[in-house]
């Protein structure tokens, strides 16, 4: 019998975004050191419902634009867990009541919505990349701060149960000391389209080994083990040093001063610690992947501190259905002159189609952008449907939860208030709703006493 040779398949790899939904307990907590904003706005009255709404907004542009959504829930916050591990002891509000006069800095880690910045979740690699032909995940251990490095078990746990069925899920990394993880804010992948294999950037603040006053927040070490345990081709796997200058002025991740998405790689020109390094790569890049476009910011139109304080490029580049390319930009830069002047010859130098812009200044008051607000990840549509369909938006369940942050946050909410335990019970209560309508079941640590 003749044999029938049938055309290769064509495997189409799509994007989707999951954001962390904003808690009900954010606030400007200052606990960011390296963070220009966190420590500006410390103290301010943050307002936690319309920060909720404003993320929520950002998802529905999303699914307008063809692109799939997620949500990552809410961590539960305030962690009493951890203050049981520190030896407190008794009822929840005897608890708060206690650390509030005993350790007011404490209280305000264990209340802190930071787990809102998924950028900071994980670390993925698709299958494309991946020697293995599997893709993989690796939770940030977010050992730099105290009050991320308590998101790292919940995020471990919620990642299982969303990706369980199409990826492996690794066990972050050992948390000791400088060996810091901060997940796909310093990561980029480079190719010709979501659907070809790419080249991976990681991008860390130097060496855990290397003792420095500055707060590098992603070591060499723990980047190169992802890459190691992701079983990436090394031939296509490149480590740069971000520049200490731009640490220093407040670029504690790299999404703040460079992105990426297929073809398109921009980066300020003081994003990089070493240009021969950086050049080399560009090199790489241009002969390797179809119409690749590096765009690099003088320094001399847009410096780093407004770049920093614009949040420019910590802009959100999606390829969407249609497969044109759009860019989300926070609503802030539209203060820059200088910003305004790049973003007008934006669609005429490069493959980007549109450019649209968000107001989602209660997050950035934080330091989080549109890109920080997210975790991208890339699949076949066959693997998007093995993807737990509980934690995927449409407009109908996002409209649910907005009537819900409607129903239960607070519209102000200062620091001092932390202290109030009728806040825990609010928070709690719209934890406990939110999985009741999402049909999750009983997933936080309260649910199960
Ligand atoms: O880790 N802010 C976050 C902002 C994270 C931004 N993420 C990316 N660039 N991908 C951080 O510094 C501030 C919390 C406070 O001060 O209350 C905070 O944690």
């Amino acid at each position: 019998m003749a044999k029938i040779i049938g055309a290769k398949k064509v495997m189409t790899f799509k994007e989707i975004n999951f954001d962390g939904l904003i808690g009900p307990t954010h606030n400007y907590g200052g606990l960011s050191e390296g963070n220009v904003a966190s420590q500006k706005n410390i103290d301010q009255v943050s307002n936690p419902k319309m920060a909720a709404l404003q993320g929520l907004q950002k998802m529905e542009l999303l699914l307008d634009e063809g692109l799939h959504q997620g949500i990552f829930l809410p961590h539960e916050r305030p962690y009493l867990k951890i203050l049981k591990d520190l030896g407190y002891s008794g009822s929840g509000t005897e608890i708060i009541n206690d650390v509030s006069k005993s350790n007011k800095l404490l209280l305000k880690n264990i209340y802190s919505a930071s787990s809102m910045w998924a950028a900071n979740t994980a670390t993925f690699s698709s299958k494309l990349d991946s020697l293995d032909n599997k893709n993989h995940l690796t939770p940030a251990n977010l050992n730099s701060m105290f009050h991320r490095s308590i998101e790292k078990d919940f995020v471990t746990n919620q990642l299982n149960d969303i990706f369980g069925q199409v990826a492996s899920i690794h066990q972050p990394r050992p948390p000791i000391g400088a060996f810091g993880d901060e997940g796909a804010a310093n990561h980029l992948r480079v190719s010709s389209s979501h659907s070809k294999e790419g080249f991976q950037v990681f991008v860390h603040g130097g060496s855990a080994f290397e003792y420095d006053k500055l707060v590098k927040r992603q070591a060499l070490e723990i980047s190169s083990s992802i890459s190691k345990s992701h079983k990436l081709d090394e031939t296509k796997v490149f480590f740069l040093q971000q520049n200490q200058e731009a640490i220093s002025e407040g670029s504690f991740h790299n999404d703040i001063v460079s992105l990426a998405n297929e073809n398109v790689f921009i980066a300020h020109e003081k994003a990089f610690e070493n240009k021969a390094d950086l050049n080399q790569l560009i090199g790489i890049l241009k002969a390797n992947v179809n119409n690749f476009s590096y765009l690099e910011i003088p320094d001399a139109l847009i410096n780093l501190k407004d770049l920093v304080s614009s949040y420019l490029l910590n802009s959100q580049l999606v390829t969407k259905s249609d497969n044109q390319m759009m860019i989300i930009f926070p609503s802030e830069v539209q203060e820059y002159s200088n910003c305004g002047s790049w973003i007008d010859s934006l669609t005429e130098n490069s493959p980007i189609d549109s450019i649209k812009y968000v107001d989602i200044r209660q997050s950035m008051m934080n330091g989080g952008g549109p890109a920080c607000l997210r975790f991208r990840a890339t699949f076949e549509e066959n693997e998007i449907s093995k993807i737990d369909a509980s934690y995927l938006m449409d407009h109908h369940k996002i409209q649910s939860i907005k009537d819900l942050v409607g129903k239960h946050y607070r519209d102000k909410l200062h620091p001092d208030d932390l202290a109030d335990p009728s806040l825990m019970e609010e928070s709690y209560l719209f934890l406990d709703e939110l999985t009741e309508l999402l049909n999750l079941g009983s997933i936080y640590s309260f649910q199960k006493t």
